[in-house]
């Protein structure tokens, strides 16, 4: 490989950016707790808990094979390093959900989480609906304690009802005290929500629209400042032009530009997690919204690897 071919040849040799997609990025398997990754992902297949159009158990599947379009670049732009110099990320595979059984599933992605949390690792897990969020911020606060939590979503999350819900997860992990209200935050909120109770800040889709996204990463770091802070990110949090493939979309949402220049910008917060779900991608024509997905990833990846 040449000087000038660096930033681009992310393959050795010649295998074609499309051949034998199984992990994310073509990085490793995750081979248990002696392997050296710092990062683990894990896909969840699950969707038992959407209330509107199912098809996120695809999510996982359908990320992996979008990040093999960002295979390409060594050095992702706009970074200005190679990713695997910094930190190491391994691929743990898909969980294996049990059909139709969300309790056990529940537990299942719990015992995961907090081994993979005990060995040491930052987890990045892809869903999924959103409920899967909840039995990963049990293992990260049982690992942690209470966390920020930064919710990228249209919905807030926060609603009353059942258990398995991926509307109501929030409102449940709030009952467990596995977040910190006062200094969590949900950015790209464009639907009704209780604004007199509301108990984390918002904000909403049109305050990012019309807000700097320094300005905005400004108002993240001061509400989560020193805090431990997981991040969540609904892919519905994006404009259904940018990723029309998840279960509830919602019109007048994020740009993938404006949700990626915030992202790139939370160098500060104390990031120890995160999940993309809700893609969905059964409803889609082409992959257009798990594009996104892998991409947002992978920038928080670069993320992390920045602090390092
Ligand atoms: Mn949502």
């Amino acid at each position: 490989m040449t000087d000038e071919n660096r930033v681009v040849n992310h393959r050795a040799g010649n295998e074609p950016l499309f051949g034998n997609v199984a992990h994310f990025m073509g990085f490793p398997s995750y081979e248990g707790a002696g392997c050296a990754a710092e990062a683990v992902i894990t896909g969840v297949p699950f969707d038992l808990a959407t209330t509107g159009r199912p098809g996120a158990r695809l999510g996982p599947w359908a990320i992996r094979q979008a990040s093999s379009n960002l295979l390409w670049e060594t050095v992702r732009w706009p970074w200005e390093f190679e990713l695997t110099s910094k930190l190491e990320v391994a691929d743990a595979g898909d969980l294996q959900v049990p059909p139709g059984d969300a309790s056990r599933l529940t537990e299942q992605l719990e015992q995961h989480a907090s081994a993979l949390l005990s060995a040491g690792k930052h987890l990045v897990t892809f869903g999924g609906d959103h409920f899967i969020t909840l039995p990963l911020l049990r293992a990260h606060a049982r690992s942690l304690g209470p966390l920020a939590l930064i919710h990228f979503d249209a919905h807030t999350d926060n609603y009353r009802g059942g258990l398995y819900d991926h509307g109501t997860f929030l409102a449940t992990a709030l009952r467990e005290g596995l977040i910190l209200p006062e200094r969590s935050v949900q950015i790209g909120i464009r639907t009704a929500y209780d604004k007199l109770h509301h108990p984390f800040t918002v904000l909403d889709a049109l305050q990012v629209d019309k807000t700097p996204a320094a300005a905005l990463v400004q108002t993240i770091q001061e509400i989560t400042a020193g805090q431990l802070c997981y991040l969540s990110f609904d892919i519905d949090c994006l404009d259904p032009a940018f990723a029309p493939s998840t279960g509830t979309p919602v019109v007048g949402g994020v740009s993938t530009t404006k949700a990626l220049e915030i992202l790139r910008q939370l160098t500060s917060c104390r990031l120890v997690g995160m999940d993309l779900v809700e893609v969905a991608p059964a409803t889609q024509q082409v992959d257009v919204t798990a594009l996104a997905a892998a991409t947002l990833v992978l920038d928080y990846l670069y993320l992390v690897a920045a602090g390092r």
